[in-house]
């Protein structure tokens, strides 16, 4: 049975099952969805925790009393439910104040107010128990070449995540922040476009520690990118701060299909990942319920997210545990590549006449990988068919 559970640890953020299907050629095909009835439903359906940009809980404008409202009414649905806030972030790209970015914005100003914007989100964001905070970045970027002074607008980036930082140590919070990386749209092209790009730029920040990233499955797949490589090269440097599950079919514009639709296997081998890997975040969805679907579609589709989840990793843990396969691994000598290749030291490797004078070259260039059957053995897994 693939019933989740809060154990699971499964999150959305309030703007994916209450987008309303507006997209650059046509307008909303739904109403808009109340932030208490998805937290109530969410709870419903076994998420265990719900997360919101500021605007998407309370509407950008809102007049101080209004904010309170808002924000309480939020707070009673939470606490009816037991949903958790692990994750907030700013809207800091759809007023049009943003068309030319939020932190990396030419204009100075634009650059102060998006500061200010985000940390008022951040002190809410504290105030209803979240620990972790995203930063997409989707407007820093630009369509032309002289439009933007790349190294400058670096520059205000880090700037801004160091302030941001300063904000947090000081205010005493227990919030790390997660940079969310991707290529291009809305921009032409946005900085920081891959999880590798986010990577670097943090090693930059005045407190790295505070820092980690966000990868969405089809971001770096937008970009033609492994999403399990990156999110591997992330675990290793302890910087998989939080994820954006979603659906993604190559490269074109960004679909935010639910999970487990678009590249399934490369979801298979994410999802394995994820459950060995250490990974004890929330599994976050990030994902767009096609326009096509009245709100019983939006609910088919945000279930279809986590039974996805729940299905792979049952199939990857069947693939683990299949004797076959840990003989496999073993023709394919994956434990060998766990071994340090000069344990002996520089000394020892220059001394090991069998490392290369005596090393058999046309033996070892004649040696199969066996990595064919170790695939099959994983689609078979991944199919239902073993
Ligand atoms: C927006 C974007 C997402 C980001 C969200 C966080 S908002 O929908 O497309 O990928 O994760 O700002
Ligand atoms: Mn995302
Ligand atoms: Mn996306
Ligand atoms: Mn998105």
């Amino acid at each position: 049975n693939y019933q989740p559970t809060p154990e699971d640890k499964f999150s959305f953020g309030l703007w994916t099952v209450g987008w309303q299907g507006r997209d650059p050629f046509g307008d909303a095909t739904r109403a808009p969805l109340d932030p208490a009835e998805s937290v109530q439903r969410l709870a419903e359906a076994g998420a265990y925790g719900v997360t919101f940009h500021d605007d998407d809980l309370i509407p950008f404008g809102s007049s101080d009393t209004e904010r309170e409202a808002h924000i309480k009414r939020f707070r009673q649905a939470l606490d009816t439910t037991g949903l958790v806030v692990p994750m907030a972030t700013t809207n800091l790209f759809t007023h049009p104040v943003f068309k030319d970015g939020a932190f990396t914005a030419n204009d100075r100003d634009v650059r102060r107010y998006a500061l200010r914007k985000t940390i008022r989100n951040i002190d809410l964001a504290v105030e209803l128990g979240a620990h972790t905070y995203v930063a997409w970045g989707g407007r820093e970027g630009a369509e032309s070449g002289a439009a933007k002074d790349v190294r400058c607008a670096l520059d205000r980036m880090k700037e801004a995540f160091d302030l941001l930082g300063e904000y947090v140590r000081e205010q005493g919070y227990d919030l790390r922040f997660a940079i969310e990386p991707k290529p291009n749209e809305p921009r032409g092209d946005i900085l920081l476009p891959t999880v590798g790009h986010a990577l670097a730029f943090i090693e930059r920040l005045e407190r790295p520690d505070m820092y980690g990233v966000n990868p969405e499955v089809g971001h770096e797949q937008m970009a033609g990118l492994n999403f399990p490589h990156s999110i591997a090269q992330a675990l290793w440097a302890g910087k998989l701060f939080h994820i954006d599950l979603n659906g993604q079919t190559g490269i074109k514009y960004d679909q935010d299909l639910r999970f487990g639709a678009g590249d399934l296997r490369s979801a298979f081998w994410l999802v394995d990942l994820l459950e060995r890997g250490g990974y004890d975040g929330p599994r976050h969805f990030d994902f767009k319920p096609p326009r096509t679907e009245d709100y019983e579609g939006v609910w088919e589709s945000a279930a279809g997210c986590m039974r996805n989840y729940l299905i792979l990793r049952e199939r990857s843990a069947a693939f683990r545990a299949d004797p076959e396969v840990q003989e496999a691994l073993r023709a394919s000598r994956l434990d060998e590549l766990a071994v340090p290749t000069a344990d002996d030291g520089l000394a020892g490797l220059l001394a090991d006449r069998a490392a290369y004078e005596a090393f058999d070259v046309e033996g070892a260039a004649a040696r199969g990988m066996a990595f064919e059957r170790l695939d099959q053995l994983a689609m078979d897994h991944l199919l239902g068919a073993r």
